[in-house]
């Protein structure tokens, strides 16, 4: 009777210890995926030490198309599409940013398309502590883990 509790005890340890790695595992890859945006510096184009709001939405699109372009030859297809994009509607989704419908998302197409489904705008408000339309360094690296979405993607 008693091992018997003991054994069950043991079991009980080894499902928290395991709950715990998994949950860990995937913080872990959740705080890698939302910190590996592009850099400051490489948002800031025009290198003037301040991000303003296109350099900001058109930086964060590239990188994000470039999160997606799994082969990195420059197209998104609908494959590459529906390996990140697990929503049932991916497929039309896809569509409405293929806009000449040749099978392939390019870069332009994306960032045109993109920003109609996007909270990206939202996110450079979030960020913009002093609403004065650019973002220092310290604006910039503070509001980092927030995130955006893309349709229901999480970048
Ligand atoms: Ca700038
Ligand atoms: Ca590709
Ligand atoms: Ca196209």
């Amino acid at each position: 009777m008693g091992q018997e509790a003991t054994v069950r005890r043991i079991e009980g340890v080894r499902g928290t210890v395991v709950c715990g790695l998994v949950i860990f595992l995937a913080g872990c890859g959740m705080f890698q995926r939302r910190s590996d945006g592009p850099s400051f510096q490489v948002l800031d184009v025009n290198g003037d030490g301040q991000v303003n709001r296109e350099e900001y939405v058109n930086g964060v699109l590239m990188d994000s198309f470039r999160k997606v372009d799994a082969d990195r030859d420059q197209k998104i297809t609908r494959e590459e599409w529906a390996k990140v994009n697990k929503d049932p509607d991916a497929a039309a989704q896809f569509d409405r940013l293929d806009t000449n419908r040749d099978g392939v998302v390019t870069l332009q197409e994306w960032i045109r398309e993109v920003e109609k489904h996007t909270n990206v705008t939202e996110t450079f408000d979030e960020k913009d502590a002093r609403r004065d339309n650019f973002l220092t360094v310290d604006e910039y690296s503070r509001g980092r883990n927030s995130g955006f979405t893309i349709f229901n993607m999480k970048f």
